[in-house]
């Protein structure tokens, strides 16, 4: 089966995919920008679960419930703080993606959107940040994979263009 790809514009806390993945901090414990807005929309469970989970490594991910969402799951990714892009933060990035599927499969999940993971408040330039993004989903769905689409969920009309370019740029690149 092939996996439909593609980028949206919108608030991820809207969004009826059945996982949707948030860019947290490693104390998963909440924050800022997608994050805050994650458990400002689910609600004080997800607080009480996430304190449970003992933290999340940077390019590691983990799953819980999405309470009041309409996603029923949300998978924490931690991406990397952007220090000029020889510190492993492409790998680390690259990371974040891979192990959301792998969780997301893992958990039965066939409908996934991703943020822009690492670009807000880590600093991560949004367009190397797009490539890893699409080139790592890609790559993952390449193999037999019961993932039906995955999105990539923009917050700006600028980077839903950057991903429609890069979306459109051939797979090999
Ligand atoms: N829906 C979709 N995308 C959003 C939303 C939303 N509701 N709100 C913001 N974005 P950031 P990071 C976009 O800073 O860079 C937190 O405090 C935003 O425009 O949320 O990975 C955590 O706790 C940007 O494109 O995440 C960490 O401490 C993207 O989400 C730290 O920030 C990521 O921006 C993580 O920083």
């Amino acid at each position: 089966m092939t996996t439909r790809l593609y980028a949206m514009c919108g608030d991820i806390t809207m969004l009826e995919t059945e996982a949707i993945v948030n860019a947290a901090n490693s104390s998963l414990l909440g924050g800022g920008g997608v994050d805050g807005a994650i458990h400002r929309a689910a609600g004080p469970e997800l607080l009480q679960e996430c304190r449970l989970l003992g933290g999340c490594k940077t390019g590691d991910a983990k799953i819980t419930k999405g309470y009041h969402l309409k996603a029923k799951y949300i998978i924490h990714t931690v991406g990397p703080v952007w220090h000029g892009g020889k510190s492993s933060e492409p790998e680390q990035l690259a990371s974040c993606y891979r192990r959301s599927l792998e969780i997301a499969v893992a958990s039965g999940i066939d409908s996934i959107a991703f943020p822009c993971i690492s670009t807000g408040a880590y600093g991560y330039p949004a367009e190397s940040a797009a490539e890893i993004a699409v080139k790592t989903v890609r790559q993952f769905v390449a193999a037999e994979t019961p993932l039906k689409e995955v999105i990539f969920c923009c917050f700006s009309e600028q980077d839903l263009q950057l991903y429609q370019r890069v979306l459109n740029e051939p797979a090999a690149k």
